[in-house]
């Protein structure tokens, strides 16, 4: 725990860049399938994701990046104690509440949304998506940081985006996109990983450490690779900087609310996972804190078990 304890202490004596307020849910908001916004609401949408990269660090680090790195600098310095453990779920439910939070301050009016990848799963390539977050990268728009090369946007609201980080490192660069043709059947950008069929399979696991382990490495990580490739923002560990990281983790928060609506007595409290916790190889527990740097107040995993309550409120 002592990672987490420094991370919690750093917080705890300086202002969180997004305040979370705590108040009685009475109508939550219904979360929507990002193509179901019209388009004004759309371009709201993809407007305040702009707005964010005009807006300075919060962090309290003496950055001088903007609040859209900042996403990409907490997660990346976090990334081995919230992938492939308990924490996983729990901590992206409220990143993804952090950054609607955001949007909102940046004119974003309307509901977090998310993409529903599944409904593309056979042809993901040709996925209307692209039409309103712009497409993959172009094999003749190449930047190059270092060692690493960059397949740039060259269509849609983010072709202008500058991320400031590749994983931890401060590397500006094109958003870029690299769509990865699973060598077994080309060309379907893995697609049979989350497929319906998959969905179907992994909404069946009985205990939370099996449903978690299978959606974080089927599905969550193929969108990921497939989206990423070897090029793209998707697939290292600064993956949001691609502001799709977001709707698509909507969508993992999505399955997960969907699960524990099957049994929400018992699965509003399942936290069990097979998986230690990586920095100190204890059992995750409900009163575990999820550290977000200074991104927020650090907040416990039982209070994010639900969409309905104090600090979220909201459902799809
Ligand atoms: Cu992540």
């Amino acid at each position: 725990m002592q990672l987490l304890r420094l991370l919690s202490l750093s917080s705890a004596v300086s202002a969180a860049a997004i305040v979370q307020q705590r108040q009685p849910c009475t109508n939550p908001e219904k979360r929507v399938e990002f193509r179901t916004l019209d388009a004004a609401a759309q371009k709201q949408y993809t407007d305040a994701v702009m707005c964010l990269a005009t807006k300075p660090s919060g962090l309290n680090l003496g950055l001088n990046t903007t609040l859209y790195d900042d996403f990409s600098y907490v997660h990346t310095h976090l990334n081995k104690i919230i992938h492939f453990c308990a924490m996983f779920l729990p901590w992206h439910r409220n990143f993804v509440q952090l950054y609607h939070s955001s949007l909102r301050d940046c004119g974003y009016t309307g509901p977090m949304a998310y993409w529903d990848w599944s409904l593309d799963a056979a042809d993901p390539a040709k996925s209307s998506i692209w039409d309103v977050v712009g497409g993959n990268g172009g094999t003749d728009k190449i930047e190059k940081t270092g060692d690493q090369e960059w397949m740039c946007l060259t269509d849609g609201p983010f072709k202008d985006l500058r991320p400031a980080y590749r994983e931890t490192e401060y590397a500006p660069h094109c958003l870029s996109r690299d769509f990865y043709d699973g060598k077994e059947r080309p060309g379907d950008m893995r697609g049979g990983a989350y497929n319906a069929e998959e969905l179907k399979f992994i909404n069946e696991r009985e205990t939370y450490a099996d449903f978690r382990l299978y959606l974080e490495s089927i599905p969550h990580g193929s969108i990921h690779s497939a989206v990423g490739g070897q090029k793209g923002d998707m697939k290292p560990s600064s993956s949001p900087n691609d502001p799709l990281f977001f709707l698509h983790h909507a969508q993992i928060d999505r399955l997960w609310a969907q699960w524990q609506q099957g049994n929400p007595e018992a699965r509003e409290k399942d936290i069990v996972d097979d998986k230690v916790n990586p920095v100190d190889g204890s059992k995750a527990t409900l009163d575990d804190v999820l550290p977000f740097m200074d991104l927020t107040a650090d907040i416990k995993i039982s209070e994010v078990m639900t969409t309905q309550n104090d600090l979220l409120c909201y459902i799809y």
